[in-house]
């Protein structure tokens, strides 16, 4: 495979402006027919070069430029399209091409899942179902009929549906316009034997819109929450952007088979079914939520993506970095704001900040890429919402909402660049955003070193911040970034200090240099820092706070962001000395001011449950190892399970009491407070289980045993299945199995449960569930469940040190190559970051990559991965 890179785009010789498609719907010989509106572009140069169409794994049956079919001197074939002589600026382009659905494994394209037709285009998937210019830039009208037998009652495309009837022998069809220009990565088309909940939304301006979101029909009772979702998602994003919705239907479609969460076609939502159907019996809180967020997210998109669009796919996180965003903020507003931000601040400390130290690492707008799919990454989309919120933060709310204004009302119905976005906000606001651009251009996770010095007698505190940023692959050296530092200072009774004469208690210092200082006056005692509050910028930061400085600002922080990550660097120091004495055969001691400081949050009644859930959390053990230098596997595990114990044992008699008090029967509700105290209950159930005793595990059974709702019966399924005696494991997870077997995602919900359990020689288990008649290598939750279970969920299982975990892995993304590449090059990650790990481990994860590499023909999307990280 090619590497492609930004600084050859060039706009496209020809504009498409219109697009009519028909398709004649066959499991393995679709018909499609497409006729073109193509003129050349006048921002292209002049004369009339070859027309190139992308195309791929399709059967040319026919092509004819206004009417008069081409020889095959007038069009060469190539590996990846067709390469059309032109001789006049304008004319129609008819072409015809047979698909094969029911073997299209990829999930690109046009393809079947459980006997419905759907599809997927983004990034490059239409070139799947036709010969196109398939690339973002191009935006068209499109208009499909869909032709299928009637055993196939919904036939679905974007825009509005503008006709149906019927067709000879047992067929009927639909037809609809989209009457907005759009690119061909957001065409859909869904076929299939559906049953829909509908319901509608008035918009500010009173337009009516129809809702509908489609189903097999044994899910019908799971769209609930879904619409509802959609129904505050358009509310939100009128109250805060001014957007409106702009056709007069919406829909949503769930399907079982998908690569990602779900998809943002114009008018025609699809959605991977685990990301849209839910009922509490089926479904936890957790996937109630991110229901939410994911439905809000496809929603917004449709400005943020869809009314203006990429340029180039380069430019993928001018549309998911801000749409991740938007998304955020409408989650912190339906719920708690503090919870939603400590939860994104963790996956992008442990995962994204991995990518940024791997062998993948790139900027949020990629200069370069074999495969795009690779680059839908937790940098474009976390990262890049981490970017839109320091301009958020650096404009000022209004500021900000000026500068979208602007960029929706400069840019609608065009294909733009993360430099139009960036430019939208600086003109609005006129605040200068030139170094801040670094933050697209650069790779890597800023390092800031804070120090400070307080001068008695003058009463002056200063500052003194340095910035680094550490070599990514292809970039040695890093200039200096625009960092938004926000911070508050404390004295000595947990007082916010005022930092200025108008009685401001919180600030944010903007870092340009390498190295700054920072002074702060009329002091009357030495402040305690509170850095980086809100997590208002994507680095890692250094200040040299001691045992007691941390314990401090864990109670006495306004800032609840900062009280949970005093928590959590509280662990670290603890965890890390943890691995120091195991690594060197000394006494495990866990300090007694930890214990200490969790049993006072543990009886903190002032505290709001969720706040305490989540500041009882250890830090996970991926978690320690993105913050380690060197990976020492062995010793992560140690340390971070006699951390567990040793707090469940000492705090026994508290989280028992916390959780009899929180394990009161009553009607499921998915109120803030109710998902919170779950949560609670649930963390104290597992520090209980942790002790084995029979005791806590007969809690579990009961809970196992009694529960309402998919949150309490999942939490005390896992705490079953890792901590219990092997027959009341056994006897639980066959007893799920039978209850719920018939219901997808539950389904997956107890594979995965099984594939991340820390019960040692977990692997065999592992084996023995891919035979299992609910696992499906071509179904990538199945996958995502228990290949990506073992691998990315469970830490001690997974690094065992004889490498089998590993060599298991390489042989599974093997086998799934041949299926769907994109998954397949999802799956290998763990063991690409294999220079991390100290001696062995990387030695091993080093041997199962090359087993991958020499097991030859590999698909492009895998070789990138692959290849990039055996260099
Ligand atoms: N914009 C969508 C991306 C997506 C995707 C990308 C590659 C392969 C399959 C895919 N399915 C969906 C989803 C989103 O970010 O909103
Ligand atoms: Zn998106």
């Amino acid at each position: 495979p090619s590497t492609i890179y930004l600084k050859d785009y060039r706009a496209p010789d020809y504009l498409v402006d219109n697009t009519h498609l028909h398709f004649e719907l066959k499991p393995k010989a679709t018909l499609v027919k497409s006729r073109l509106k193509i003129r050349r572009n006048p921002a292209a140069g002049e004369g009339l070069p070859p027309l190139f169409l992308d195309g791929v794994d399709l059967i040319l049956l026919s092509i004819a430029i206004d009417g008069a079919l081409l020889s095959p001197e007038h069009y060469e074939k190539m590996p990846q399209g067709i390469l059309v002589s032109v001789d006049k600026p304008e004319f129609f382009l008819d072409i015809q091409t047979c698909i094969n659905p029911e073997d299209n494994t990829t999930l690109e394209g046009l393809y079947l899942s459980n006997g419905m037709y759907c599809t997927q285009c983004e990034a490059e998937g239409f070139r799947r179902i036709t010969f196109y210019p398939d690339r973002p830039d191009i935006m068209s009208k499109f208009t499909t009929t869909i032709v299928a037998p009637k055993e196939y009652p919904v036939l679905l495309s974007n825009g509005n549906e503008i006709s149906r009837g019927p067709c000879e022998g047992d067929h009927h069809y639909v037809t609809w316009e989209d009457p907005f220009s759009k690119p061909a990565y957001l065409f859909a088309l869904v076929a299939g034997n559906l049953q829909y909940l509908e319901d509608c939304f008035i918009t500010a301006s009173g337009r009516k819109v129809k809702l509908q979101l489609f189903t097999e029909e044994k899910n019908i009772n799971k769209g609930d929450h879904a619409l509802r979702s959609l129904k505050n998602a358009m509310r939100w994003d009128e109250a805060v952007y001014g957007r409106e919705y702009d056709l007069d239907i919406f829909m949503i479609v769930a399907v079982d088979h998908f690569n990602m969460g779900a998809m943002e076609n114009k008018g025609l939502n699809i959605f991977n079914s685990a990301c849209v159907l839910a009922s509490p019996e089926t479904a936890t809180d957790a996937t109630f939520q991110r229901i939410e967020s994911i439905v809000g997210h496809e929603y917004f998109h449709n400005w943020s993506g869809n009314r203006v669009t990429c340029r180039d796919w380069f430019q993928l996180s001018l549309k998911e970095g801000f749409t991740v965003f938007r998304d955020a903020e409408f989650s912190a507003d339906m719920n708690s704001r503090a919870v939603k931000r400590i939860e994104d601040v963790s996956l992008l400390r442990t995962n994204q900040f991995a990518e940024d130290a791997g062998p993948m690492a790139h900027p949020v707008r990629p200069d370069s890429y074999m495969e795009i799919s690779n680059f839908y990454t937790l940098t474009v989309y976390e990262k890049g919402a981490e970017v839109v919120r320091m301009i958020h933060t650096l404009l000022g709310p209004r500021g900000f909402r000026k500068g979208s204004d602007l960029y929706f009302e400069r840019h609608d119905g065009c294909a733009v660049t993360c430099e139009d976005f960036v430019r939208a906000m600086e003109d609005a606001s006129q605040i200068d955003l030139v170094q801040f651009r670094r933050w697209y251009s650069q790779a890597g996770t800023p390092q800031l070193t804070v120090t400070d010095y307080f001068d008695e007698t003058l009463g002056t505190y200063v500052l003194t911040v340095r910035q680094s940023c550490p070599p990514t692959p292809g970039q040695r050296e890093k200039r200096p970034f625009h960092i938004p530092l926000k911070l508050g200072l404390l004295d000595k009774n947990g007082n916010e200090l005022v930092l200025d004469g108008q009685g401001t208690t919180q600030c944010v210092l903007e870092i340009t240099e390498a190295e700054q200082s920072f002074e702060f006056t009329e002091l009357s005692e030495k402040p305690l820092p509170s850095l980086l509050r809100d997590f208002s910028a994507p680095v890692k930061i250094d200040y040299p706070y001691s045992i007691d400085q941390l314990l401090f600002l864990m109670s006495n922080d306004s800032d609840t962001f900062n009280r949970w990550d005093a928590s959590q660097r509280l662990a670290f120091l603890a965890l890390s000395d943890l691995q120091q004495a195991y690594r060197t055969g000394g006494v495990l001691q866990l300090q007694p001011e930890l214990i200490a400081a969790y049993r006072s949050v543990l009886l903190n009644r002032d505290l709001e449950p969720a706040l305490v859930a989540e500041l009882l959390q250890l830090p996970s053990e991926q978690s320690i190892a993105e913050a380690s230098v060197h990976i020492d596997a062995e010793a992560i595990v140690a340390a971070r399970e006699f951390a567990l114990q040793t707090l469940a044992e000492a705090l026994f008699g508290e989280f028992r009491a916390q959780y009899t008090a929180l394990n009161v029967r009553k009607s499921f509700s998915l109120s803030a407070k109710d998902i919170a105290e779950r949560k609670l209950k649930n963390t104290c159930l597992l520090y209980l289980c942790a002790t084995e005793t029979a005791d806590a595990l007969a809690l579990a059974q009961e809970q196992f045993d009694t529960a309402n709702n998919m949150t309490d019966k999942a939490a005390a399924l896992s705490v079953l299945i890792n901590h219990a005696g092997d027959k009341q494991a056994i006897a639980a997870i066959e007893q799920f199995y039978q209850c719920w077997k018939e219901d997808a995602q539950v389904v997956e919900l107890w594979l995965g449960q099984q594939s991340r359990s820390s019960r040692r020689g977990n692997l065999s288990a592992v084996e023995k569930l891919i035979q299992h008649p609910a696992f499906d290598l071509k179904n990538p939750n199945r996958v995502r469940a228990v290949i990506g279970g073992f691998a990315k969920g469970n830490f001690s299982q997974f690094h065992r040190s004889d490498g089998s975990g590993f060599e298991f892995l390489a042989d599974q993304v093997i086998t799934l190559d041949k299926l769907n590449p994109q998954i397949a090059a999802q799956q290998v990650i763990p063991i690409t970051r294999w220079k991390r790990y100290t001696g062995d481990l990387a030695r091993k994860m080093k041997i199962a990559l090359k087993k991958i590499m020499d097991s030859g023909d590999l698909s492009g999307d895998l070789y990138e991965v692959v290849s990039k990280s055996l260099n």
